[in-house]
């Protein structure tokens, strides 16, 4: 079939909306019609270059939400009619990562999704005859694409999908960094680096947890007002700060943050991020991506003084089965989504999401199909 997509067709450039071919599904694979997307901080890092695993030409997006259109041969879960979310994260429930029950890791088809291919090696997606790859394993900024059934989580038919598209990465990221790999407690101190979409729902998970001071570190006071409004008890903009950023966030937690944090991308700040930790017991969770060749560095005394550095993918959340669930928590009230989607537009606009995220205007822009 024919479909609308935003194709990256080299790195740097601006996204271009094209006519490309989408093939059928094939065996254990889905059709979905994308009804909305988000634009998040990845989709530009992978545009702008600095992702190792990018390839081009390609399709971007993984934040996604829509309904499945037909199923491939051997498809059991899903049925056409279902409202589902594309998983960049998918959940086979047979691999070793899988059965661990340690990790959200999947592994069933991580290498053939990092090379842009579904399971079978192939694209589904071409323009004048020649291959456009998948990116993530989930193409979003299509109208159409096609997913292996273990990559989609079936969710309720009655959230909206221009708001639901957030909880297929940055909501689900923020507050599972929060729930299911810090694993914050009740009255904790807890310090979130970057206040965009991810860290602001690491801060609302953050007070949904119930912890003490939530410290808010941006360098644009414009995110602060979004910020207070979910949760944030004090901000800090480290280009205000006299002196060592570190000592004062030590002070203003009484001695360094139960968790800290880095929702940026910047291996800078995630040192920081590190050493801002309570001596003893401090865990920071790095959730920003950085580009190719660059690498963290601390003293090893900061570990051996009992801080510990984590990371997260996806927030932790095994796909399939907590996404459901967190689309409850959303149509219960019990998260927030809405205030956090700023700005919408048609496909065919998508380059200006990206234009107000590197303004600083945006939190999320979500493409409407
Ligand atoms: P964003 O652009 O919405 O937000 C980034 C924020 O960081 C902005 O508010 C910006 O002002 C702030 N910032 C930039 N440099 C700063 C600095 N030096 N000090 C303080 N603040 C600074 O991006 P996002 O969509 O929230 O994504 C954040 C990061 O998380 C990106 O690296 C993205 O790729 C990554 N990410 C990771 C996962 C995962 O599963 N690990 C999931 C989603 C996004
Ligand atoms: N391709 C990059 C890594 C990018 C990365 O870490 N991606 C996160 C999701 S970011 C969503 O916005 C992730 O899921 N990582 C686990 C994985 O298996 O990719 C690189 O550096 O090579
Ligand atoms: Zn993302």
């Amino acid at each position: 079939m024919d479909v609308k997509a935003a194709v990256a067709f080299e790195a740097e450039k601006p996204l271009s909306v094209e006519t490309v071919r989408l093939e059928d599904p094939k065996e254990g694979e889905v059709l979905v019609e994308v009804k909305a997307t988000g634009i998040c901080h990845t989709d530009e890092f992978t545009r702008s270059g600095a992702d190792p695993e990018g390839i081009f030409p390609s399709i971007l997006g993984h934040e996604g939400a829509g309904v499945v259109a037909a199923v491939g041969k051997g498809v059991k879960s899903v049925k056409e009619g279902d409202h589902v979310i594309p998983l960049y994260t998918p959940e086979c429930r047979e691999c070793k990562s899988c059965l661990s029950r340690k990790t959200n890791l999947c592994t069933a088809i991580r290498a053939t999704q990092g090379k842009g291919l579904m399971p079978d090696s192939t694209s589904r997606f071409s323009l004048d005859g020649e291959p456009l790859y998948h990116y993530m394993g989930t193409s979003t900024f299509a109208n159409y694409t096609v997913l292996p059934e273990i990559a989609v989580a079936k969710v309720r038919p009655d959230a909206p999908f221009e708001k639901i598209c957030y909880i297929g990465c940055g909501a689900t990221t923020g507050v599972g960094a929060v729930v299911n790999t810090a694993k914050v407690e009740p009255g904790s101190n807890v310090v979130v680096f970057g206040l965009g979409g991810i860290g602001l729902n690491v801060i609302q998970g953050a007070r949904m947890v119930g912890a003490d001071k939530i410290v808010g570190v941006d360098l644009n006071p414009a995110k602060k007002s979004l910020a207070e409004r979910f949760g944030m008890t004090h901000f800090v903009n480290p280009a205000e700060v006299e002196g060592d950023l570190v000592p004062y966030l030590v002070d203003l937690t009484d001695g360094g943050a139960d968790y800290s944090f880095e929702c940026i991308g910047n291996v800078n700040v995630m040192r920081q991020a590190l050493e801002c930790c309570h001596r003893g017991w401090g865990v920071s969770v790095i959730i920003g991506v950085a580009g190719a060749g660059q690498e963290i560095s601390t003293r090893p005394f900061q570990l051996v003084t009992g801080r510990t550095w984590k990371g997260t993918a996806f927030g932790g959340a095994r796909g399939r089965t907590d996404v459901p669930k967190i689309v409850d928590w959303y149509m219960d009230g019990k998260i927030e989504i809405d205030p956090l989607i700023t700005h919408t537009m048609p496909l065919e606009d998508i380059n200006r999401g990206f234009d107000l995220m590197h303004s600083g205007e945006s939190i999320r822009s979500v493409v409407i199909f």
